[in-house]
């Protein structure tokens, strides 16, 4: 059976019975009439009840946030200010809310980071909350459905694992029965492993472990990354891929979600291709505003606004220094001190790394044990890349923070539904 929402109020005709479900967001009783403003996940409607009818008498048992059923009609003419309005011919109370309530939805009162997140299905009946995870999942929806038209298939692989990828330090460790193993940071091995398995172009939206020890408004410890890798290909092509997936999810977005347009900071989908630059050019920019970069370093945040402020929205930084890429990236063939690579960049925000990677199994064997890793415990992912790799580039883009940039958002925090932070587990 098909659920009656507030929004399918707009356009019915008086007098039709309907039925409607929702929160009870605030009452008010007055002499000879009385008010609900009933919440449901599309929105808002002003619930009249009259002195004469049989649920005015219910009014003064009904508390703020309680859920209701209410049966009645849209009236011959809507006097409400929220625009929609019902009258009541009928109210039955499914469930009383206690009070006070942890945090109140009706009031505009400030309320601390720690109590919103503590008491989060509380904070999501805000609906500059909960639309939040509305456009998250119709920004992933249009990515999805675009790699999907690309000849993509959605894999799962194990977020227990026995190997870092990302580098040896940022791991949580777990007990495994008797062993130890980590949660992985990455897909990384799994899908380039895939790769010779013969699928060709895989994708995969899942959690990301990082014990990163950052409390910025960028890092959380859980994350959802959307990784993709394709075999024959290299990052030139990953990059192709990767500025039409966004751009197609935030076409979905906008197209999908209702009132999109009011909360978005992009207003249309981005023009592609977005552009690039490399790091080279980077340091060249950075020198000129007086920032020395040292060889082979990483970009700070202060060098990345600086960059990020040439740029209207999404660029490309590509070639980074093999020093600051892991074992897996591929070097260019004319110089080796620099590697196929990209980060797609908004403003100073990261968004993605990708790269081509390294397919020959002696050559990736080596740079696993330059970084300092044991190659003994890659074996199975060297495994195979001796028995027919192709050559294959891919990239991993963090959903919460390209959320976070399309809405403007202060904090990741506010893009991930019960956020893992270096303080907060809970709830
Ligand atoms: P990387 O480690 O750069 O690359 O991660 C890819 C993207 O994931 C997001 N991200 C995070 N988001 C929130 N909090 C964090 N702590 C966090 N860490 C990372 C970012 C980042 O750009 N295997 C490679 C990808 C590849 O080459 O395919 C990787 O994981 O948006």
């Amino acid at each position: 059976m098909k659920k009656f929402f507030v929004a399918d109020l707009d356009g019915k005709l008086p007098g039709e019975m309907l039925t409607l479900n929702g929160w009870a967001q605030d009452i008010r009783i007055l002499k000879n009439v009385g008010f609900i403003v009933l919440r449901d996940q599309t929105g808002l409607v002003q619930i009249t009840v009259k002195k004469d009818t049989e649920p005015f008498s219910m009014l003064g048992d009904i508390s703020r946030e309680s859920v209701i059923m209410v049966k009645g009609a849209v009236p011959e003419k809507i006097q409400s200010k929220i625009g929609r309005e019902f009258i009541a011919n009928e109210i039955s109370i499914l469930n009383i809310a206690g009070s006070p309530l942890p945090i109140g939805i009706a009031d505009e009162v400030e309320v601390d980071f720690d109590t919103r997140f503590n008491n989060r299905f509380m904070d999501l009946r805000k609906p500059e909350h909960s639309r939040i995870f509305r456009a998250k999942s119709a920004i992933l929806w249009g990515i999805r459905s675009f790699l999907m038209s690309q000849g993509f298939t959605e894999v799962q692989t194990p977020k227990i694992v026995s190997a870092a990828t990302e580098g040896g330090a940022d791991l949580f460790r777990v007990k495994y029965f008797e062993k130890d193993a980590f949660l992985n940071q990455s897909p990384q091995l799994y899908k380039e492993m895939l790769i010779a398995s013969g699928v060709e172009r895989v994708f995969e939206v899942g959690p990301a472990f990082r014990a990163e020890e950052h409390n910025t408004p960028r890092h959380l410890n859980e994350f959802t990354s959307i990784d993709i890798e394709m075999a024959f290909a290299d990052h030139n092509d990953a990059m192709h891929m990767l500025e039409n997936a966004i751009s197609h999810g935030i076409e979905n977005f906008l197209n999908k979600v209702p009132e999109a347009l009011q909360f978005s900071l992009l207003k249309s989908p981005p023009k592609t291709p977005f552009p690039r630059i490399t790091y080279e050019e980077c340091v060249s920019i950075l020198a000129e505003n007086g920032l020395k970069v040292n060889k082979g370093e990483d970009l700070n945040n202060e060098q990345l606004k600086i960059i990020g402020s040439r740029f209207e929205g999404f660029y490309f930084i590509t070639h980074w220094p093999r020093e600051v890429r892991p074992f897996y990236t591929s070097v260019l063939e004319d110089n080796e001190n620099f590697t196929k690579s990209f980060d797609l960049q908004f403003r100073e925000i990261e968004l993605t790394s990708g790269a081509q990677r390294v397919h020959n199994p002696e050559t990736l064997k080596r740079k696993i044990e330059e970084k300092g890793l044991d190659s003994s415990n890659f074996e199975f992912y060297l495994k195979t890349f001796r028995y027919g790799m192709p050559p294959h580039a891919g990239w991993g883009l963090g959903l919460e923070r390209l959320t976070q940039v399309i809405l403007n958002l202060p904090n990741v925090r506010e893009a991930s539904l019960f956020p893992r932070d270096r303080t907060r587990v809970f709830p």
